[in-house]
Protein backbone atom coordinates (compact mmCIF):
# COMPACT_ATOMS: atom_id res chain seq x y z
CA UNK A 1 0.00 0.00 0.00
CA UNK A 2 1.28 3.81 -0.98
CA UNK A 3 1.97 6.58 1.61
CA UNK A 4 -1.26 8.51 0.30
CA UNK A 5 -3.51 5.54 0.07
CA UNK A 6 -2.22 4.41 3.85
CA UNK A 7 -2.56 7.66 5.69
CA UNK A 8 -6.46 7.73 4.22
CA UNK A 9 -6.98 4.29 6.05
CA UNK A 10 -5.67 6.20 9.23
CA UNK A 11 -7.83 8.86 9.15
CA UNK A 12 -5.68 11.69 8.84
CA UNK A 13 -7.58 14.97 8.21
CA UNK A 14 -7.35 15.78 4.51
CA UNK A 15 -5.34 19.50 5.51
CA UNK A 16 -3.18 17.25 7.52
CA UNK A 17 -2.87 14.87 4.88
CA UNK A 18 -1.60 17.92 2.05
CA UNK A 19 1.30 19.05 4.63
CA UNK A 20 2.11 15.22 5.25
CA UNK A 21 2.66 14.30 1.34
CA UNK A 22 4.43 17.75 0.63
CA UNK A 23 7.09 16.64 3.60
CA UNK A 24 7.23 13.46 1.45
CA UNK A 25 7.63 14.62 -1.77
CA UNK A 26 10.32 16.97 0.24
CA UNK A 27 12.21 13.89 1.49
CA UNK A 28 12.05 12.31 -1.74
CA UNK A 29 13.86 15.21 -3.40
CA UNK A 30 16.47 15.38 -0.76
CA UNK A 31 17.21 11.64 -1.11
CA UNK A 32 18.24 12.45 -4.54
CA UNK A 33 20.30 15.03 -3.29
CA UNK A 34 22.21 13.00 -0.77
CA UNK A 35 22.81 10.41 -3.52
CA UNK A 36 23.98 12.44 -6.24
CA UNK A 37 24.55 16.18 -4.70
CA UNK A 38 27.55 17.74 -4.45
CA UNK A 39 29.14 17.85 -1.29
CA UNK A 40 31.38 20.81 0.72
CA UNK A 41 30.74 23.60 2.23
CA UNK A 42 28.07 26.59 1.54
CA UNK A 43 30.50 29.23 3.43
CA UNK A 44 27.84 30.05 5.95
CA UNK A 45 27.02 29.01 9.08
CA UNK A 46 23.53 28.29 10.96
CA UNK A 47 22.78 29.86 14.37
CA UNK A 48 24.94 27.23 16.05
CA UNK A 49 27.66 28.30 14.82
CA UNK A 50 28.20 25.28 12.27
CA UNK A 51 29.44 25.57 9.04
CA UNK A 52 26.77 24.60 6.20
CA UNK A 53 27.40 22.31 3.75
CA UNK A 54 25.83 22.77 0.34
CA UNK A 55 23.61 20.10 0.79
CA UNK A 56 22.31 21.37 4.27
CA UNK A 57 21.50 24.72 2.49
CA UNK A 58 19.87 22.96 -0.48
CA UNK A 59 17.79 20.65 1.46
CA UNK A 60 16.65 22.81 3.72
CA UNK A 61 15.36 25.29 0.37
CA UNK A 62 13.15 22.13 -1.02
CA UNK A 63 11.38 21.67 2.22
CA UNK A 64 11.02 25.71 3.04
CA UNK A 65 9.59 25.74 -1.16
CA UNK A 66 7.04 22.76 -0.21
CA UNK A 67 5.92 23.99 2.52
CA UNK A 68 5.58 27.79 1.29
CA UNK A 69 3.37 25.39 -1.58
CA UNK A 70 0.45 24.59 1.13
CA UNK A 71 -1.96 27.21 2.23
CA UNK A 72 -2.36 25.51 5.58
CA UNK A 73 0.98 25.82 6.56
CA UNK A 74 1.53 29.07 9.42
CA UNK A 75 5.00 28.77 10.91
CA UNK A 76 7.69 26.96 9.59
CA UNK A 77 11.29 26.63 11.66
CA UNK A 78 14.50 25.13 10.31
CA UNK A 79 17.49 24.04 12.16
CA UNK A 80 19.35 26.04 9.45
CA UNK A 81 17.64 29.21 9.81
CA UNK A 82 18.11 31.88 12.83
CA UNK A 83 14.32 32.72 12.78
CA UNK A 84 10.92 30.93 12.31
CA UNK A 85 9.44 32.12 8.71
CA UNK A 86 6.00 33.10 8.33
CA UNK A 87 4.64 31.44 5.23
CA UNK A 88 0.78 31.73 5.21
CA UNK A 89 -0.97 33.96 8.24
CA UNK A 90 -3.01 31.77 10.57
CA UNK A 91 -2.24 28.77 8.55
CA UNK A 92 -3.91 25.82 10.42
CA UNK A 93 -0.29 23.90 10.83
CA UNK A 94 3.54 25.08 11.79
CA UNK A 95 6.02 23.11 10.69
CA UNK A 96 9.34 22.34 12.35
CA UNK A 97 12.11 20.63 10.69
CA UNK A 98 16.08 19.71 10.82
CA UNK A 99 16.05 19.25 6.72
CA UNK A 100 19.52 17.06 7.00
CA UNK A 101 20.19 15.85 10.43
CA UNK A 102 24.23 14.43 10.43
CA UNK A 103 24.76 15.86 7.37
CA UNK A 104 28.59 16.16 8.25
CA UNK A 105 28.09 11.93 8.17
CA UNK A 106 27.63 11.96 4.09
CA UNK A 107 31.26 12.59 3.26
CA UNK A 108 32.00 9.44 5.33
CA UNK A 109 29.25 7.43 3.26
CA UNK A 110 27.19 6.64 6.45
CA UNK A 111 23.25 7.20 6.87
CA UNK A 112 21.74 10.62 7.71
CA UNK A 113 18.37 11.88 8.05
CA UNK A 114 15.26 14.06 7.87
CA UNK A 115 13.24 14.62 10.71
CA UNK A 116 10.47 16.31 10.77
CA UNK A 117 7.48 17.79 13.39
CA UNK A 118 3.81 19.16 12.61
CA UNK A 119 2.27 20.96 14.95
CA UNK A 120 -0.89 23.17 15.66
CA UNK A 121 -0.33 27.09 13.62
CA UNK A 122 1.57 30.06 15.29
CA UNK A 123 4.60 30.66 16.39
CA UNK A 124 6.66 27.92 17.75
CA UNK A 125 7.24 29.52 20.99
CA UNK A 126 6.18 28.01 24.27
CA UNK A 127 4.44 25.06 22.20
CA UNK A 128 5.01 21.53 24.03
CA UNK A 129 6.13 18.56 21.64
CA UNK A 130 2.84 16.57 23.18
CA UNK A 131 1.19 19.54 20.95
CA UNK A 132 2.17 17.61 17.63
CA UNK A 133 -0.24 16.28 15.14
CA UNK A 134 2.64 14.38 13.38
CA UNK A 135 6.22 13.30 12.96
CA UNK A 136 7.85 12.38 9.88
CA UNK A 137 11.57 10.93 9.65
CA UNK A 138 13.26 9.43 6.84
CA UNK A 139 16.33 7.60 6.76
CA UNK A 140 18.74 8.07 3.83
CA UNK A 141 20.80 4.65 3.97
CA UNK A 142 21.50 1.59 1.47
CA UNK A 143 17.51 2.23 1.24
CA UNK A 144 15.08 5.54 1.92
CA UNK A 145 12.70 4.47 4.62
CA UNK A 146 10.29 6.88 6.34
CA UNK A 147 8.32 6.69 9.77
CA UNK A 148 5.93 8.41 10.33
CA UNK A 149 3.00 8.75 13.04
CA UNK A 150 0.08 10.52 13.90
CA UNK A 151 -1.18 11.50 17.09
CA UNK A 152 -2.71 8.30 18.66
CA UNK A 153 -2.69 5.97 15.11
CA UNK A 154 0.80 4.44 15.81
CA UNK A 155 4.04 4.11 14.04
CA UNK A 156 4.24 2.97 10.32
CA UNK A 157 7.29 2.35 8.18
CA UNK A 158 7.85 2.93 4.43
CA UNK A 159 10.25 1.86 2.26
CA UNK A 160 10.88 3.84 -1.22
CA UNK A 161 10.59 2.41 -4.30
CA UNK A 162 10.35 2.82 -7.77
CA UNK A 163 6.47 3.20 -7.25
CA UNK A 164 6.92 5.76 -3.80
CA UNK A 165 6.60 5.10 -0.16
CA UNK A 166 5.51 1.78 0.45
CA UNK A 167 4.17 0.69 3.37
CA UNK A 168 6.56 -1.81 5.15
CA UNK A 169 5.81 -2.19 8.08
CA UNK A 170 2.39 -0.84 10.48
CA UNK A 171 2.17 -0.46 13.80
CA UNK A 172 5.59 -0.33 15.30
CA UNK A 173 6.19 -1.04 18.95
CA UNK A 174 9.20 -0.55 21.23
CA UNK A 175 9.63 -3.66 23.41
CA UNK A 176 9.93 -2.83 27.43
CA UNK A 177 13.71 -3.89 27.46
CA UNK A 178 16.24 -4.85 24.92
CA UNK A 179 20.26 -4.69 25.03
CA UNK A 180 21.03 -2.79 22.57
CA UNK A 181 22.72 0.68 23.60
CA UNK A 182 23.64 3.89 21.23
CA UNK A 183 25.44 6.07 24.09
CA UNK A 184 25.82 9.52 22.26
CA UNK A 185 28.28 12.41 23.19
CA UNK A 186 30.79 9.79 25.17
CA UNK A 187 33.08 12.68 25.95
CA UNK A 188 30.88 13.56 28.53
CA UNK A 189 32.03 10.20 30.64
CA UNK A 190 35.19 12.53 31.09
CA UNK A 191 33.80 14.94 33.28
CA UNK A 192 30.32 13.16 34.19
CA UNK A 193 31.14 9.75 36.32
CA UNK A 194 27.80 9.35 36.38
CA UNK A 195 27.48 8.47 32.48
CA UNK A 196 30.59 6.43 33.11
CA UNK A 197 29.28 4.04 35.42
CA UNK A 198 26.18 3.48 33.23
CA UNK A 199 28.25 3.05 30.06
CA UNK A 200 30.16 0.39 32.32
CA UNK A 201 26.74 -1.01 33.07
CA UNK A 202 25.90 -1.63 29.63
CA UNK A 203 29.69 -3.09 28.69
CA UNK A 204 29.69 -5.34 32.22
CA UNK A 205 26.06 -6.59 31.21
CA UNK A 206 26.75 -7.73 27.34
CA UNK A 207 24.77 -4.68 25.91
CA UNK A 208 25.50 -4.45 22.15
CA UNK A 209 26.44 -0.90 20.65
CA UNK A 210 24.83 0.45 18.04
CA UNK A 211 25.82 3.64 17.35
CA UNK A 212 26.96 5.75 13.98
CA UNK A 213 26.34 9.62 15.16
CA UNK A 214 23.62 9.96 13.27
CA UNK A 215 20.44 10.19 15.82
CA UNK A 216 17.95 9.50 13.26
CA UNK A 217 19.33 6.13 12.19
CA UNK A 218 20.18 5.30 16.08
CA UNK A 219 16.98 5.77 16.51
CA UNK A 220 15.69 4.04 13.82
CA UNK A 221 17.79 0.98 14.69
CA UNK A 222 15.52 0.82 18.61
CA UNK A 223 12.23 1.24 16.20
CA UNK A 224 13.61 -1.32 13.67
CA UNK A 225 14.60 -3.57 16.06
CA UNK A 226 11.70 -2.51 18.56
CA UNK A 227 14.09 -1.68 21.56
CA UNK A 228 17.21 -0.33 23.16
CA UNK A 229 18.28 2.76 24.38
CA UNK A 230 19.66 5.96 23.26
CA UNK A 231 21.16 8.70 25.31
CA UNK A 232 22.93 12.02 24.68
CA UNK A 233 23.22 13.49 28.16
CA UNK A 234 25.04 16.87 28.95
CA UNK A 235 28.60 17.79 28.83
CA UNK A 236 29.09 18.34 32.44
CA UNK A 237 28.48 17.08 35.74
CA UNK A 238 25.37 19.14 36.41
CA UNK A 239 22.13 17.70 38.53
CA UNK A 240 19.75 16.87 35.32
CA UNK A 241 16.81 18.89 37.67
CA UNK A 242 19.25 21.86 37.19
CA UNK A 243 20.00 21.23 34.01
CA UNK A 244 15.87 21.09 32.78
CA UNK A 245 15.23 24.45 34.73
CA UNK A 246 17.62 26.63 34.67
CA UNK A 247 18.85 27.87 30.96
CA UNK A 248 22.91 28.09 29.97
CA UNK A 249 23.82 26.62 33.22
CA UNK A 250 27.62 25.45 32.39
CA UNK A 251 26.69 26.17 29.00
CA UNK A 252 29.90 26.92 26.56
CA UNK A 253 29.85 27.06 22.41
CA UNK A 254 31.87 23.69 22.23
CA UNK A 255 29.93 21.54 25.45
CA UNK A 256 26.58 23.13 25.76
CA UNK A 257 26.26 21.52 29.88
CA UNK A 258 22.33 20.13 28.39
CA UNK A 259 24.21 18.65 25.42
CA UNK A 260 24.00 19.64 21.43
CA UNK A 261 20.64 17.55 20.71
CA UNK A 262 17.95 20.42 19.84
CA UNK A 263 14.57 19.43 21.03
CA UNK A 264 12.35 20.88 18.40
CA UNK A 265 13.70 20.11 15.55
CA UNK A 266 15.10 16.50 16.62
CA UNK A 267 14.34 15.51 20.47
CA UNK A 268 10.87 16.29 20.11
CA UNK A 269 9.80 14.78 16.78
CA UNK A 270 11.95 11.96 17.85
CA UNK A 271 10.57 11.42 20.90
CA UNK A 272 7.36 11.41 19.50
CA UNK A 273 7.84 8.53 17.45
CA UNK A 274 9.48 6.57 20.36
CA UNK A 275 6.46 7.55 23.07
CA UNK A 276 3.73 6.42 19.88
CA UNK A 277 5.75 3.02 19.63
CA UNK A 278 5.25 2.37 23.08
CA UNK A 279 8.64 3.85 24.50
CA UNK A 280 9.94 6.80 26.52
CA UNK A 281 11.74 9.67 25.68
CA UNK A 282 12.85 12.36 28.23
CA UNK A 283 15.06 15.12 29.23
CA UNK A 284 16.38 13.13 32.66
CA UNK A 285 13.70 14.53 34.54
CA UNK A 286 10.57 15.01 32.19
CA UNK A 287 8.92 14.01 29.25
CA UNK A 288 10.31 15.50 26.32
CA UNK A 289 7.10 15.85 25.44
CA UNK A 290 6.27 17.93 28.14
CA UNK A 291 8.95 20.20 27.57
CA UNK A 292 7.88 23.88 26.53
CA UNK A 293 10.11 25.84 24.03
CA UNK A 294 11.68 28.39 25.44
CA UNK A 295 13.66 29.68 22.05
CA UNK A 296 14.10 27.80 18.52
CA UNK A 297 17.74 26.56 19.31
CA UNK A 298 17.21 24.95 22.73
CA UNK A 299 19.14 22.24 23.74
CA UNK A 300 18.04 19.38 25.58
CA UNK A 301 19.61 15.88 27.80
CA UNK A 302 17.88 13.15 25.77
CA UNK A 303 17.37 9.80 26.97
CA UNK A 304 14.72 7.60 24.53
CA UNK A 305 14.16 4.13 23.35
CA UNK A 306 12.63 0.76 26.13
CA UNK A 307 10.85 1.96 29.17
CA UNK A 308 12.71 -0.16 31.34
CA UNK A 309 16.24 0.65 29.75
CA UNK A 310 15.90 4.37 30.49
CA UNK A 311 14.74 3.85 33.90
CA UNK A 312 17.28 1.84 34.61
CA UNK A 313 19.87 5.13 32.72
CA UNK A 314 18.26 7.34 34.65
CA UNK A 315 18.97 6.17 37.91
CA UNK A 316 22.57 6.48 37.38
CA UNK A 317 21.71 10.35 37.03
CA UNK A 318 20.72 10.46 40.92
CA UNK A 319 19.57 13.96 41.60
CA UNK A 320 21.42 15.68 43.81
P1 LIG B 1 28.36 13.87 18.45
C1 LIG B 1 24.28 15.02 14.26
O1 LIG B 1 25.16 16.10 14.07
C2 LIG B 1 23.67 15.15 15.64
O2 LIG B 1 22.98 16.36 15.74
C3 LIG B 1 22.76 13.97 15.93
O3 LIG B 1 22.20 13.43 14.80
C4 LIG B 1 23.68 12.97 16.62
O4 LIG B 1 23.01 12.12 17.53
C5 LIG B 1 24.65 13.89 17.35
O5 LIG B 1 24.72 15.11 16.60
C6 LIG B 1 26.03 13.27 17.43
O6 LIG B 1 26.79 14.14 18.25
O7 LIG B 1 28.68 14.67 19.68
O8 LIG B 1 28.53 12.38 18.66
O9 LIG B 1 29.01 14.35 17.20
Amino acid sequence: MQLDEHLKTLGVSDSLYEVMLACADGIFHIRELVHVGTSGYAGTQNVFGEDQLKLDVASNDILMKQLSGVKSVDFAASEEEEIERRLHIDGEFSVAFDPLDGSSLVDVNFAVGTIIGIYPGGSFIGKKPSQMYSAMVAVYGPRTTLFITVKGKGVHQYVLTDGGFELQKESIQVAEEGKYFAPGNLRACAKNPQYKALVDYWLDNQYTLRYSGGMVPDINHILVKGKGIFTYPGYVDVPLGDLASSPARGDSADSPARGKLRLLYECGPMGFLIIEAGGVASDGVISIMNKPLEQLDQRTPFFAGSKKEVEKALEFFIMR
